[in-house]
């Protein structure tokens, strides 16, 4: 069903909350923190995962990840049981109550905070009369949207045909809903991909497109491999955005490339738009590498895959660990992304913490922020604290150290000079008898060029 570009989809979200009657005091509801009410600048990383991820919490996620998919919260719904039912999750009697509720609120799409089996998902659609997706299906959306990367996007699409392919059996799903949208596609939530083949209801193609996929997937792969080559024959430090979905990476990645206009060199000239060149206040040149995958029960089909493309946090030099300030869920999220981490082995790499959208914050809890050496307040958005970060890292990197000396280098070594006034900080420059005399910070990498015109 084609539905408006400019309208939002209502979507209707439904969670579940599993009680074994034996606890009687865990019926107690969680009491509802507002937005932004919890300190969660304070969460550090490392401690161990909080225990209990409420219910609610997992809704208050489910409400952020529909809205990152571009849909209207129009209702929503936590169904307490004590075990899920086999052929609906939730029972028949709820499920009929939820049809009334969904269908009051005229929504587009009821959106399950859990799993659902090909069957459950069958038999609730039949209930409640329109589109019904689950938490992977949502996932697998967000990611098809932000894919940035010819692999991401063919990857998500491989995930959402895996994810399909057992739903086939017995209903005509309509494929023309998947995959046959462009990147960043404008179907319905759930539906959306970066496909570009009309797929048909038959299992076959399907697979030859599964098949298909994976051998590009490995070209693009292959591909990523030489160009890494080629950036690793330079010495130069990659720092990698880490942080759980919607903290705001790829928002600050934008920022701080933005903030440092740093003209490719041929180089640096990758295909891929999730690694850019960035030159810091000394001069010294990173490249700065988003990820994606950092998310609490990432799809299954979509684990491998996305492991893969972290291989960036494995190599980098520096990781900058990104929080959303104003989540209620901060903790929980910072154990995950912490887990992936330490799945990775890039637990102990160097960190700076970057605590993003104060811009979100009340101005009196704003102005009590303080950064230090590791933690930094920032909104990617408006641009603040962008430039102490790009100077943290500075401070950071412990690749390519910088000395900070004295020059003297006739004014006739053009190319010398270009070279500092190019990739190194000056201080001072004064002209005398022919001779350019600096104080600079200067790069070690760089040191090495210009080593015979240092002082003493
Ligand atoms: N208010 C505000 N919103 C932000 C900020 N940074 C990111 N966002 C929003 O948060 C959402 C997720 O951002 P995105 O960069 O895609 O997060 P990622 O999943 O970590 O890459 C988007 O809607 C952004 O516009 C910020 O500093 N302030
Ligand atoms: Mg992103």
């Amino acid at each position: 069903m084609p539905t408006s570009r400019n309208r939002h989809e209502r979507a209707f979200l439904i969670g579940l909350d599993y009680r074994p009657q034996r606890k009687p005091w865990k019926h107690v509801k969680p009491v509802s923190v507002p937005r932004m009410a919890r300190d969660s600048s304070v969460a550090r990383a490392g401690e161990n995962a909080p225990s209990d991820f409420s219910a609610q919490d997992s809704m208050t996620e489910l409400r952020e990840l529909a809205t990152s998919a571009g849909a209207e919260v129009v209702g929503e719904f936590i169904q307490s049981r004590e075990k899920p039912d086999p052929a609906t999750l939730i029972g028949r009697g709820k499920l009929e109550e939820i049809a009334g509720a969904a269908a009051s609120a005229h929504a587009d799409l009821v959106i399950f905070d859990h799993d659902l089996s090909p069957s459950q998902q069958r038999n609730i659609e039949d209930e409640v009369s329109v589109r019904v997706i689950d938490r992977t299906q949502l996932i697998l959306d967000i990611f098809a949207r932000h894919a940035r990367t010819r692999e991401g996007q063919l990857q998500v699409e491989l995930a959402q045909l895996e994810y399909l392919l057992p739903r086939l059996t017995g209903r005509g799903i309509e494929m023309s809903q998947i995959a046959g949208t462009a990147a960043g596609g404008r179907g319905p939530i759930g539906t959306r991909g970066p496909g570009e083949t009309q797929l048909e209801t038959d299992r076959r193609k399907i697979f030859q497109r599964i098949r298909d996929i994976k051998q590009r997937v490995e070209k693009v792969r292959r591909t990523r491999a030489q160009q890494r080559q080629r950036r690793e024959s330079a010495p130069v430090a990659t720092v990698a955005l880490v942080g759980y979905t919607n903290a705001g990476k790829s928002t600050l990645f934008n920022a701080l490339t933005r903030a440092s206009v740093l003209e490719s060199p041929s180089l640096f000239a990758t295909l891929d738009p999730t690694i850019r060149a960035v030159q810091l206040p000394s001069r010294r040149k990173v490249l700065v590498s988003d990820t994606v995958g950092f998310i609490r029960n990432l799809p299954h089909t979509l684990v491998t895959s996305f492991r893969a493309t972290l291989e960036e946090v494995q190599r980098a030099a520096l990781l900058l660990e990104v929080s959303d300030v104003t989540s209620p869920v901060a903790a929980e999220q910072n154990a995950q992304v912490e887990k992936v981490l330490r799945e990775l082995e890039a637990q102990d790499k160097p960190r700076l913490r970057v605590m993003n959208k104060v811009d979100l914050l009340p101005a009196s809890r704003r102005d009590a922020l303080e950064d230090d050496a590791t933690t930094v307040h920032v909104s990617a958005v408006k641009g603040t604290g962008i430039s102490v970060l790009l100077d943290r890292i500075d401070e950071a990197l412990q690749e390519d150290p910088l000395s900070r000396v004295k020059l003297r280098v006739p004014q006739r070594e053009g190319k010398a000079l270009a070279i500092l006034e190019g990739q190194a900080r000056i201080f001072s420059r004064e002209y005398r008898n022919g001779f350019v005399e600096l104080n600079a910070q200067v790069p070690q990498s760089v040191l090495r060029k210009v080593r015979s015109f240092v002082q003493d």
